[in-house]
């Protein structure tokens, strides 16, 4: 399959220029300012993409597919979340291959590829997480990093799959030598148990309370934690998922000191707030999450640590349940045993261009760095993340102009609401191509699918550093 774009406003991390873009046997071949006369006879298909961006396919670091969680399982599985994806202009993602108690990272991987083969619409790929380490498992990190292709591993600092601060140094510590990454999800599981306790015995229990049970601080205790220890060990460390201006300002502090510190923030923590968990008949259910909305004052410094290169990348943390007789009626009564988590795969990127490049929070080159180039980069994608020649032809041609109210019946992720609803964007993607193969395409009001199950990959991923 060959193709010919022309005539679009190719976007990189350092500038913009209107130039043609080739696409032959999935790669792209060549970019020029007029290439027309060269590949117009070859072109199999030839888009006009006058008025148009070229983006390079949105790089999705965190998502939660078929995840089993809190008594039910995260809705989408590989085939709707990589639709979903495709159709916000996603065209890789990397999911969690999460150990379940007694499994080998080999194991946990084989389970997560069985239900993917066949099923995806957009490349994938894995980190590991680990929630029981034993020696067999420590020997295996090594091949994890170096011969499974997924040189990411995620821990958790709280709920019951939580590791303990030896864990955590020790598999710093063998990361640091094989070259791979560790992702940790912090808050203070202690202050969070306190906090569900104190807040029971006075029956507060509404979904506000969610919020309040992880409070700030419990983020900023764990970040700091983390940091001491990649300190001690010399090593590094990506933080996912970061919601607040304390925690920021901690790895900011780090970064200041030489330390290397990478963190991720979602579209939920730089745009809604915790007034969300307020919404009457039980609503405030939809946005329970972990860690919690916050207030504007973390919006905004978050949108400031993307600025001044403190947060790296921003993933979706995509784990949606169902608000009707999930979120609802799970957690009736007890903001406790609402399933964490909110869908938010397709709609990365026209919030981050809407609410953050339109609004002058961010320049359009710096969400290309956050949604595609320091992912790739950081993650070990090599083949992906700019439109440059050689790279993987992953292409999102988005309209800028194109307005959208988000509407979860309007979208393709297997969920009955978006925490986003009624929001209007300004941008949407345009045509979505990974790897050549056009994907998804805007049709009147939404954006279509109009790519396969099944031609998707697992990219085996390398060691790498930004
Ligand atoms: N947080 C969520 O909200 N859902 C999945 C896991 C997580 O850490
Ligand atoms: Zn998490
Ligand atoms: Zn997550």
């Amino acid at each position: 399959m060959s193709l010919l774009i022309k005539s679009g406003l190719i976007i990189t991390t350092a500038g913009n220029y209107k130039g043609d873009i080739y696409v032959e046997n999935e790669k792209i071949s060549a970019i020029g300012v007029n290439l027309s006369p060269q590949f117009l006879s070859s072109a199999e298909e030839v888009i006009d993409a006058e008025g148009k961006y070229i983006l390079p396919g949105v790089i999705d670091p965190h998502t939660h597919i078929s995840m089993p969680f809190m008594g039910t399982c995260a809705q989408d599985n590989y085939e709707s979340g990589t639709i979903a994806a495709a159709c916000g202009g996603v065209t890789t993602l990397i999911d969690f291959a999460l150990q379940q108690k007694g499994e080998t990272i080999k194991q946990s991987h084989d389970r997560k590829h069985s239900i993917a083969i066949g099923k995806v619409a957009i490349d994938y790929s894995l980190h590991s997480g680990i929630t029981d380490l034993n020696p067999h498992v420590l020997n295996e990190v090594e091949d994890a990093i170096l011969n499974y292709g997924t040189p990411s591993i995620k821990l958790f600092m709280t709920y019951s799959f939580r590791v303990n601060d030896e864990v955590i140094l020790q598999m710093l510590t063998k990361a640091k030598h094989t070259g791979g990454l560790i992702q940790v999800h912090a808050e203070n599981y202690y202050i969070i148990e306190y906090m569900n306790k104190m807040l029971e015995a006075q029956g507060k229990l509404s979904p506000i309370y969610h919020a309040k049970s992880r409070p700030n601080l419990a983020e900023l205790d764990a970040v700091s934690r983390l940091i001491k220890f990649v300190e001690l060990t010399d090593s590094n460390v990506y933080v996912v998922h970061l919601s607040t201006r304390e925690g920021l300002e901690e790895i900011g502090a780090a970064r200041k000191r030489g330390l290397e510190i990478y963190a991720e923030t979602c579209p939920q923590y730089l745009i809604l707030t915790e007034e969300k968990y307020e919404e009457p008949d039980w609503g405030g259910a939809k946005y329970v999450m972990s860690p919690p909305l916050r207030t504007k004052e973390s919006n905004d410094s978050l949108w400031r640590g993307i600025k001044r290169r403190n947060i790296q990348t921003i993933g979706s943390d995509h784990c949606p349940f169902d608000f009707k007789g999930r979120k609802d009626m799970f957690g009736k009564d007890d903001y406790k045993k609402i399933p964490n988590g909110v869908p938010g795969i397709e709609t990365i990127l026209p919030l981050i261009y809407s609410e953050g490049v339109r609004k002058g929070k961010i320049t359009i080159n710096e969400m290309v760095s956050v949604l595609s180039s320091n992912t790739a980069r950081i993650f070990g994608l090599t083949d992906k993340g700019d439109i440059d020649p050689g790279k993987d032809a992953d292409i999102v041609i988005f309209d800028p102009e194109q307005k959208f109210t988000i509407s979860a019946n309007k979208l393709h992720m297997n969920v009955d609401y978006s925490p986003y609803e009624g929001i209007e964007v300004t941008g949407m993607p345009w045509m979505v191509f990974n790897r050549g193969k056009k994907v998804a395409k805007w049709n009147k009001d939404k954006v279509d699918f109009i790519g396969k199950a099944g031609d998707g990959k697992f990219i085996k991923r390398r060691p790498s550093k930004i």
